[in-house]
């Protein structure tokens, strides 16, 4: 398995290719920085302590195409609260409820952490 700085990166989506969760393959986590999948698109295969300068405090939306949940925090390391854990394949054109524009960290687990 990669680690997790050569399984994370961020990408910018060319314009024909915007809004489309399907940008987000197989076994990755996708955050974006837009509502509908718009913007720049993070995507990882394991969970980040920190989603990076780019991603901090922005995420609007995100699919889970990874076989794990996936939980949402507020600060780095997996801190701050707990907002919600997505199961896997959940796909959103928008953030669960307090969670829009705070995401600072997420962590990938075989069960719902909250
Ligand atoms: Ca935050």
């Amino acid at each position: 398995m990669l680690g997790t700085a050569l399984a994370t990166a961020l990408a910018t989506a060319p314009p024909a290719a915007a809004r489309n969760p399907d940008n987000c393959l197989p076994g990755q986590f996708c955050l974006w920085e837009s509502v509908d999948h718009g913007g720049v698109m993070l995507y990882s295969t394991g969970s980040m302590a920190y989603v990076g300068d780019l991603m901090n405090d922005r995420a609007s939306s995100f699919r889970n195409n990874t076989s794990s949940w996936v939980t949402f925090y507020d600060s780095r390391d997996y801190r701050g609260g707990c907002f919600d854990s997505i199961p896997p394949g959940a796909v959103s054109p928008v953030m669960p409820p307090g969670a829009d524009d705070v995401v600072t960290s997420f962590r990938l687990t075989r069960w719902a952490n909250c």
